[in-house]
């Protein structure tokens, strides 16, 4: 076959990235390729980091048969891996936990981990880090392995719309949630929330429409979104099959100056 030299119509100027004070969307064509040293045959996609305003960082590891992290690696933060496709080794605390699609692993802060996949076929995880914020008087939290089946499913609200809490809910330990929202084609929040926390959300299926600010972006699959402190945001689900999305929360302190 040849090589095509004539680019699609609409190459030029038309995306869906939106990068703005309040939000941002990164639809995962235009993400570059990062590399991280210490982390071969993995393509890294960057989707937040403190460059963006956000207080977490949050990538997308797409893992070759062989490839991720070459040895255990302790940058002193907080780790959470969630297993999108694929399967995964993951070395936390002396042991390894063979993690699948919808598995997930909490690492607290200064705890050695590395992620790796010893398979032939392709892994995708999302890796969300962010320095621990203490709390006088109560322990950090432990490490925690586990997979998205066994956290129950909560109705809020109306039926048609889950949250799976991936980590324990209202322990004050930990500084940050990680649910997991689930939507029946057609449903939505009551209400456009404005809040103080700011959120990392990675499109897991389907697809919906997202207003951010005062502007609605259509997103679907494998999109990323961030959310500033105080962003107005609002979800309704499009299509013909249940939008889920994976959504970074920071939870339970208070503001320092
Ligand atoms: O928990 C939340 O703040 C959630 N309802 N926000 C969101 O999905 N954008
Ligand atoms: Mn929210």
């Amino acid at each position: 076959m040849t090589k095509r030299q004539i680019q699609p119509p609409g190459v030029f100027a038309h995306h869906r990235a939106a990068v703005t004070t309040h939000y941002a969307v990164m639809p995962p064509e235009g993400i570059l390729e990062s590399r991280i040293p210490g982390i071969e045959k993995t393509t890294i996609s960057v989707q937040a980091t403190p460059g963006l305003g956000a207080k977490f960082a949050q990538l997308l590891l797409q893992i070759q048969g062989g490839g991720g992290m070459t040895a255990v690696r302790n940058d002193g933060m907080q780790a959470f891996f969630y297993v999108v496709s694929g399967n995964v080794s993951l070395e936390l605390e002396g042991k390894t936990h063979e993690l699948k699609a919808g598995s997930f692993a909490y690492a607290p802060a200064g705890t050695g981990v590395r992620v790796y996949n010893p398979g032939a076929d392709e892994a995708r995880v999302v890796w969300i880090k962010k320095p621990y914020e203490r709390l006088d008087g109560v322990e950090a939290p432990a490490a925690l392995v586990s997979h998205e089946q066994d956290v129950e499913k909560v109705n809020k609200h109306t039926k048609g719309r889950t949250w799976q809490h991936l980590l324990p809910d209202e322990n004050p330990a930990f500084d940050f949630a990680i649910n997991i929202l689930s939507f029946e084609p057609g449903n939505y929040f009551p209400m456009v929330e404005t809040h103080v926390m700011e959120h990392g959300l990675y499109m897991l299926e389907g697809q919906g429409m997202y207003l951010l600010q005062n502007d609605w972006h259509e997103c679907w699959a494998e999109d990323f979104i961030y959310m500033a402190p105080f962003c107005p945001q609002f979800f309704y689900a499009t299509g013909w099959s249940k939008a889920t999305y994976l959504l970074y929360k920071n939870v339970n302190r208070d503001f320092t100056f």
